[in-house]
């Protein structure tokens, strides 16, 4: 049967039609919506972890113990994962592993830009990169033969705009594959020196083996056209170059590392010029180079920042682009917290207080952004507390500088408690803020350890900050109301006259998944002075019209949270009758 599905959804079906009875993963964009889908059929034991490390190895005990396992990442998400990849690589599996790298060019929702390709060639194993959802679905089930048939994980890398779209795919039944027999074999699985030795040659053995499989894998074809331009191309690039060069011969590659040196000279040798098209970095471009075979056209011709797209490639060929729908069309929205967002207030005093404020990724990390404008380093995911402490031990009390560190759960579940631990341990004097909205809001408001449920809406133990900062070994541990701008001040003020490690918790949860709505609250016009003090806490219920000269709030969108009537010194703002 054939079913529209978005490129995530097919990768969720295919894992699930392999016969994994295992998925977990941690959310990031463009990967989160794997694990949603992948949820609902029950045959899958489904969960979020803490960290992608943790889903990694989780992923390699239920292989251990025999079972086909999915785990869900994005790019960045496989640099955390990478301690564990690196090894797996070495031991092989039990049951089958695919691991989903979901890529994210041009930083739609992303810290950075990277191409985990190279994690393939990196750690030596198998990279598949489908182009639409059929090929999401057909490329995760048969990356689970190959991770059984080569011993080895499998990372199937997709893009934003891959996972994102929705394209036809073909929907079969479960292969109920069941569990392998548990092994005990301590040679394999104990990555000892003596074991690794061991092992190490058969890594390299497993990716000959390999590079001949893709000399005669059908997700690796040629198709002959014109032959005076052949392209070399794989994952969404192949779509581009479908609309930009629709008569070119096309050497499609499903597997794009390794490669298949003689299949890649038999489509060079009958081509007049050879061009690899690929987004990012010149991955295949580099691996061709150095099988011998001259490349005509790639990186000299091609950007290696950001989404490519048919017109991209239409362009850097000297060709007219098509009337198409581009990015520019679209009316520029700055990104900005929700009205109501129990993150903002903290923003506003943080700001007044005129501390360095070392951030961290979340929904908070918007308080960067003018006019909060009160954050100054953000990094990846739980970099707040070690940026905030090497601060701190460089910079001592006596230049009255105590930086604070702002963090989320999710983020401090993550990767943020062992910078707890380190600030604690070496004599670090910073302030911890930990925005506790019981959700990981950015990714579209995942359960994490402190929600209380898991991802199947089942109820699950809660973590409990303040015990978990106790047991760290912070003595100055506090709560506050991040809508109540005044007790917010006081306590953050106190806490950054302590020396030492402190920790402040806010405990407002997130409005949008707790559907949090007050009595919306209107501005008195007679009152107003038009001196926008309400508008410093960029709230998007708040409008200024020019000509009046007044703010008016938007009832639609406001939930009543009351930082702007605080913020207002005219008691224009509140709840009005009438
Ligand atoms: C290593 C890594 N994994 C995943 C992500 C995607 N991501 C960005 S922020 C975030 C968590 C945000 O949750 P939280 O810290 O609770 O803050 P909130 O958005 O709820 O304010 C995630 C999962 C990432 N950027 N880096």
């Amino acid at each position: 049967m054939k079913k529209l599905l978005l490129g995530n959804e097919a990768i969720a079906r295919g894992a699930y039609e392999a016969g994994a009875l295992f998925a977990t993963g941690y959310p990031g964009t463009p990967s989160t919506e794997v694990l949603e889908a992948i949820k609902d059929y029950k045959e899958v034991n489904t969960e979020w972890a803490p960290n992608e490390k943790t889903a990694l190895e989780s992923a390699i005990g239920a292989s251990i113990a025999g079972s086909r396992v999915l785990v869900t990442m994005k790019h960045v998400g496989l640099n955390v994962a990478a301690d564990a990849l690196f090894t797996l690589s070495y031991t092989g599996v039990n049951g089958g592993i695919v691991i989903l790298t979901a890529d994210d060019p041009g930083m739609h929702s992303s810290q950075n830009e990277q191409d985990n390709r190279w994690y393939g060639l990196f750690a030596k194993i198998p990279v598949l990169e489908p182009s639409d959802s059929g090929e999401c679905l057909n490329f995760t089930k048969l990356a689970f033969e190959i991770s059984e048939k080569f011993d080895t994980p499998v990372l199937v890398r997709t893009t934003t705009v891959i996972s994102h779209s929705r394209s036809v795919a073909e929907i079969q039944e479960r292969k109920n594959v069941g569990l392998r027999p548990l092994e005990k074999n301590w040679q394999k699985y104990t990555m000892l020196p003596a074991n690794a030795l061991l092992r190490r040659p058969l890594v390299e053995k497993k990716i000959n083996d390999l590079s001949l499989y893709a000399g005669e894998s059908d997700i690796n074809y040629a198709e002959y056209n014109d032959n005076s331009m052949g392209i070399i191309t794989g994952g969404a690039s192949f779509q581009y170059v479908k609309e930009a060069f629709p008569d070119a011969s096309v050497l499609k590659l499903g597997i794009t590392y390794p490669l298949n040196k003689k299949m890649i000279k038999e489509f060079a040798k009958k081509v007049d010029k050879l061009a690899v098209i690929e987004e990012l970095d010149p991955f295949l471009e580099k691996e061709i180079t150095a099988f011998g075979i001259k490349i005509d056209y790639g990186k000299n011709r091609l950007p290696s920042i950001g989404e490519l797209s048919s017109n991209i490639l239409r362009q850097s060929f000297g060709k007219n682009p098509t009337k198409s729908f581009e990015k520019s069309d679209v009316p520029l929205r700055p990104p900005t917290l929700c009205p109501g967002c129990s993150h903002r207030g903290v923003f506003r005093i943080l700001k007044k207080l005129r501390v360095f404020v070392s951030g961290d990724i979340g929904c908070y990390t918007l308080g960067a952004l003018p006019p909060l404008g009160a954050m100054h380093s953000c990094i990846c995911m739980g970099a707040s507390i070690g940026v905030a402490h090497g601060m701190s031990q460089v910079r001592k009390t006596g230049d009255q500088f105590k930086p604070v560190a702002i963090i989320g759960d999710s983020t401090f579940f993550h990767s943020g408690v062992t910078g707890l631990i380190n600030a604690v341990y070496n004599g670090s004097n910073i302030l911890v803020i930990i925005q506790d909205n019981r959700v990981t809001a950015m990714t579209g408001g995942q359960p994490n350890p402190g929600t209380g449920v898991k991802i199947n809406g089942q109820a699950a133990p809660r973590i409990d900050i303040v015990k978990l900062a106790e047991a760290s070994g912070v003595k100055n541990i506090i709560k506050f109301d991040p809508y109540d701008l005044k007790d917010t001040e006081e306590k953050l003020t106190a806490e950054l006259e302590k020396p030492g490690v402190s920790v402040a918790i806010s405990t407002d949860p997130c409005v949008l998944k707790y559907k949090i709505k007050l009595t919306p609250l209107r501005v008195e016009l007679d009152k107003c002075t038009g001196c926008k003090i309400c508008l410093s806490v960029a709230c998007m219920a708040l409008n200024w019209h020019p000509d009046t000269k007044k703010v008016t709030i938007d009832e639609s969108l406001c939930t009543g949270c009351t930082v702007c009537e605080q913020m207002c010194n005219f008691d224009a703002i509140g709840v009005i009758d009438g």
